[in-house]
């Protein structure tokens, strides 16, 4: 009497395998692919807004993190710099945060807190150089939250 539940059921397991098995390492080549070219099909981290809460006894401060790129990345650092510019890869920075992951098309706000009254806070995102990105040179950024 049902018959749209059968129809419904089968597509939904086909899209779950193909989940499933793009989270796998894309060694094998063996299809599943979307069609298009894998080569530019990478995540892009960046920098969207960024705020500085200066305080007296500890400063805040945040990061908009942008996923603008064409796949999902998996876990990266965002490291933060407190009154000084943002460092290299493989800094650890004044504090470092881990963020799991972040999906094609999505943002996320990081925000991290250190001792002292601070205006200047720079961030690095993807700190420690854990996701292949299509433009790597748009993962860092600095305000002023004195206005100086
Ligand atoms: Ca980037």
């Amino acid at each position: 009497m049902h018959p749209l539940r059968h129809a419904i059921h089968l597509p939904l397991a086909i899209l779950t395998g193909l989940m499933i098995t793009s989270c796998g390492p894309e060694r094998s080549g063996g299809g599943g692919e979307p069609a298009g070219g894998s080569s530019d099909e990478l995540p892009n981290l960046s920098v969207g807004s960024m705020s500085s809460a200066p305080g007296g006894a500890e400063s805040e401060g945040a990061v908009e993190v942008l996923n603008n790129g064409e796949a999902d990345a998996g876990g990266f650092d965002v490291a933060f710099w407190f009154e000084e510019s943002a460092g290299e890869v493989g800094d650890p920075g004044d504090v470092t945060l881990a963020i799991e992951s972040l999906a094609a098309g999505e943002s996320v706000w990081v925000e991290a807190t250190f001792s002292g009254s601070h205006c200047l806070v720079s961030a690095y995102i993807d700190s420690q150089g854990d996701v292949e990105e299509s433009d790597e040179s748009d993962n860092s950024g600095e305000v002023d939250g004195c206005g100086r």
